[in-house]
């Protein structure tokens, strides 16, 4: 049986490719920070198979704790401060745990790791692309952060090919583009939009707001990118992939979209209002993934499409609040 170590567990990718681990028949441990995580007891009743060990990727003593307790097989690196609009409000913390976290996790592997064996999985992202220097991006394209967030990822990314290169240590990155689902966080905007026109279709509001519509998103499904990353882990050499669906949609396709999925009748204008405290100092305008080294090379393909996308997340948020709107 294999063992797996999961940073950020208890977000949206956690969940997913814990269930995906755990369908394998892997052990699986997650590293949790904090006191109190919000997410922790939902996690804990949703898998209580999975041990929880606490840590912080900005806690290099516990880094080397955990990895030297449960000795794991694969190690997913997908803890990080994820939402860029916060990034920029806390950029030093942010650089902290998301850049510097992943490497002193790299670190922590590579003291310990002394026979080489350990597989190593970062959550590269498409953020770094920023101000896109080409359409569509590749693993080939050139990195242009813009933001806290995406220079945080840069650094991690760059400090694990180093490391590859370094030590030969089998470290794989998937640069994956916007993945989105049930479990997505409400402060994302594809989940602000579908848990509001949700409760718009349920007659608990009328409106809400949105900072700029015009970015354009290349959006997937996060239970096919954890996919990627497991398949990432099983190939003999390591190596840094692109994941998308190679589709692009700007935000106000996908309030669209929403307002289709929920079967209600009227235009973006009639339910969203614009709030500048939702526009970034800098904004990524575009992104939309070239995927073919990763249909190549580990036989991946996103299974579920844009539209298939935007209505799991409306339903669930329908079923959601209607279980609320009962109570
Ligand atoms: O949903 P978002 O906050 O995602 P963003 O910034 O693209 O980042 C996500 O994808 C990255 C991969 O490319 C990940 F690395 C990262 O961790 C995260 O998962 O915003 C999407 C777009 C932005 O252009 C934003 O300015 O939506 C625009 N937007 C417009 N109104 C808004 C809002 N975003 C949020 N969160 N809230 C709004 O009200």
């Amino acid at each position: 049986m294999k063992t797996a170590l999961i940073t950020g567990i208890t977000g949206q990718d956690g969940h997913h490719l814990s269930a995906l681990l755990l369908s394998k028949g892997y052990e699986v441990h997650g590293l949790v920070n904090g006191q109190r995580n919000s997410r922790e007891s939902e996690f804990r009743s949703r898998f209580p198979s999975i041990k929880l060990h606490r840590g912080d990727l900005a806690d290099f003593a516990s880094l080397i704790a955990v990895i030297q307790k449960v000795s794991p097989d694969e190690v997913y690196n997908l803890g990080a401060i994820s939402f860029v609009g916060m990034s920029f409000e806390q950029p030093e913390l942010t650089a902290n745990v998301t850049g510097l976290g992943t490497l002193r996790l790299l670190e922590a592997v590579r003291k310990h790791d002394v026979e080489g064996k350990v597989r190593f999985y970062q959550a590269s992202s498409s953020e770094m692309f920023g101000k896109v220097r080409e359409t569509p991006q590749t693993e080939l394209t050139p990195f242009h952060p813009r933001s806290p967030y995406g220079v945080a990822k840069t650094f991690a990314h760059y400090s694990c090919v180093n490391y590859r290169e370094a030590y030969g240590m089998h470290i794989s990155c998937g640069i994956l583009f916007n993945h989105e689902g049930e479990f997505r966080g409400h402060e994302f905007v594809t989940r602000k939009i579908t848990s509001n026109i949700a409760q718009i279709k349920l007659g608990m509001k009328s409106r809400f707001s949105l900072g700029d519509l015009k970015p354009k998103r290349d959006w997937g499904y996060a239970g096919d990118y954890v996919e990627a990353m497991w398949l990432m882990l099983q190939q003999a050499n390591p190596d840094d992939y692109v994941i998308s669906t190679g589709e692009t949609h700007s935000v106000q396709e996908f309030v669209t979209a929403a307002i289709k999925a929920a079967d209600l009748s009227g235009t973006v204008e009639d339910y969203v209002e614009f709030d500048s405290q939702f526009v970034r100092p800098a904004e990524v305008d575009l992104l939309v993934g070239d995927n073919s080294k990763a249909r190549q090379v580990l036989g991946w393909k996103p299974r579920v499409n844009f539209e298939e996308l935007v209505s799991i997340m409306v339903n669930s948020d329908i079923e959601y609040y209607g279980s609320k709107r009962e109570l």
